[in-house]
């Protein structure tokens, strides 16, 4: 059944204009479940959407509801659905793929091209008081698992992959640029996996506080273009090089440092999207010393091990939640969010704690 204001969801029209609107309740297909939607983050690409109406080769060209990192409450089965029942508490994977394809069949499904993911044109997102999605897709969380945690579920799954990529490990000195939510859940996730030093760079002064406050060894505020100096001084902290880098910045600076200051033999894995084309980067200083260049696209199967990290304690990803909202502020919310003062802001679709 609706809710008194029946589907109120988060209509992208165009660029710059959001509004809330009713639209059809959604049933559940085969294999799928409706989903009373509980709390839904606001990911910087959902900023990106609503102010330039694009992010990256995706242009939003009709009305899309926004919304990709959530949590609710399964409030009917489609034909066929076994592993969840109606009231399961669910984390909901976003993207799913099309399950046939040879990058599915290698296990490597987020790189499938015919990948649904939500609010990404023109598929429409979960930010809505009632939702539909591949019932494999959605992970039963346990009692103690808040719906908070759950959609947090999203960001901390890229940090998760971002450190299986850099071949994160005990003892492991680790360098994570960029203090946004990205950077953080990325350097939770290397703690969490067992790295003994994770050095944080910003160029904000109040970001790196935050990532101090929730567990980075050392700060490094970015205050030039040289990548020399903001090397020395990652050096300088952690008595080192690093053995691995999480670039989460996009920012061609911040690349180069990563490039540079990384141990031989070391990992730099690019999470950060910026400019498809960089001026200059050390590419060849890198190749002769063994540093491993490697992308990043999403996860894969890593929303299981989120959920045991935050399940287990290894990891507080509530830390990163700064402001709270109703899904009727939903444009206050976004608001707050554009401004960039806190790190996650999270939206309540729903009543439950
Ligand atoms: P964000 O903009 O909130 O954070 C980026 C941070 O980098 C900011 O705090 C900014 O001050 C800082 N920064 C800018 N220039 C810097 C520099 N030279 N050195 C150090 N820090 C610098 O964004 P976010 O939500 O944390 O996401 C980070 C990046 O990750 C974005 O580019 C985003 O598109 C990307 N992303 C990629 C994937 C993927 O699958 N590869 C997934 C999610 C997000
Ligand atoms: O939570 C997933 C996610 N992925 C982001 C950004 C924010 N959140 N990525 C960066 C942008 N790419 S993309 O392929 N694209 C616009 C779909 O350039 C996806 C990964
Ligand atoms: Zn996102």
């Amino acid at each position: 059944m609706a809710g008194q204001d029946g589907n109120l969801s988060a209509v992208l029209k165009r660029k710059d204009e959001l509004v809330l609107e009713n639209t059809p309740v959604p049933k559940p297909g085969k294999n799928e479940v409706q989903i009373r939607m509980q709390r839904v983050g606001i990911c910087g690409s959902d900023v990106h959407y609503l102010r330039h109406g694009r992010c990256g080769p995706f242009i939003v060209e009709a009305p899309m509801i926004l919304g990709h990192e959530s949590s609710g409450i399964v409030s009917e089965l489609g034909e066929g659905v076994t592993n969840l029942k109606v009231g399961d508490r669910v984390a909901i994977e976003p993207g799913v793929p099309c399950r046939v394809c040879s990058f599915c069949k290698d296990g490597r499904y987020h790189l499938c091209p015919d990948v649904i993911f939500c609010a990404t044109p023109p598929v429409d997102g979960s930010l809505r008081r009632y939702y539909t999605h591949a019932a494999d897709f959605c992970f039963k969380i346990p009692d103690h698992v808040s719906l908070d945690e759950a959609a947090l579920l999203e960001p901390l799954s890229v940090g998760v992959h971002a450190c299986k990529r850099a071949n994160i490990t005990l003892g492991h000195k680790v360098l994570v640029c960029g203090a946004g939510p990205i950077g953080l859940v990325s350097m939770l996730s290397a703690k969490a996996m067992g790295a003994a030093e994770v050095v944080i760079t910003d160029l904000d002064k109040k970001r790196l506080a935050k990532a101090k406050e929730i567990g980075a060894t050392y700060t490094v505020q970015v205050d030039s273009k040289d990548p020399k100096i903001v090397a020395k001084k990652v050096e300088d902290a952690l008595g080192a090089m690093p053995d691995a880098t999480i670039e989460c910045s996009g920012a061609e600076p911040s690349i180069q440092l990563a490039l540079r200051v990384t141990r031989s033999g070391g990992v730099v894995v690019l999470v950060g999207l910026g400019p498809n084309e960089m001026t200059t980067v050390p590419l060849v200083d890198a190749a002769v010393r063994e540093v491993d260049i490697r992308g990043v696209f999403r996860y894969c199967n890593d929303y299981p091990t989120a959920l045991s990290m935050v399940a287990s304690g290894q990891v507080n990803v509530k830390s990163l939640i700064t402001h709270n909202f109703d899904i009727k502020q939903t444009v206050e919310a976004f608001e707050a969010a554009r401004m960039g003062n806190g790190i996650k802001v999270m939206i309540h679709c729903g009543q439950e704690k």
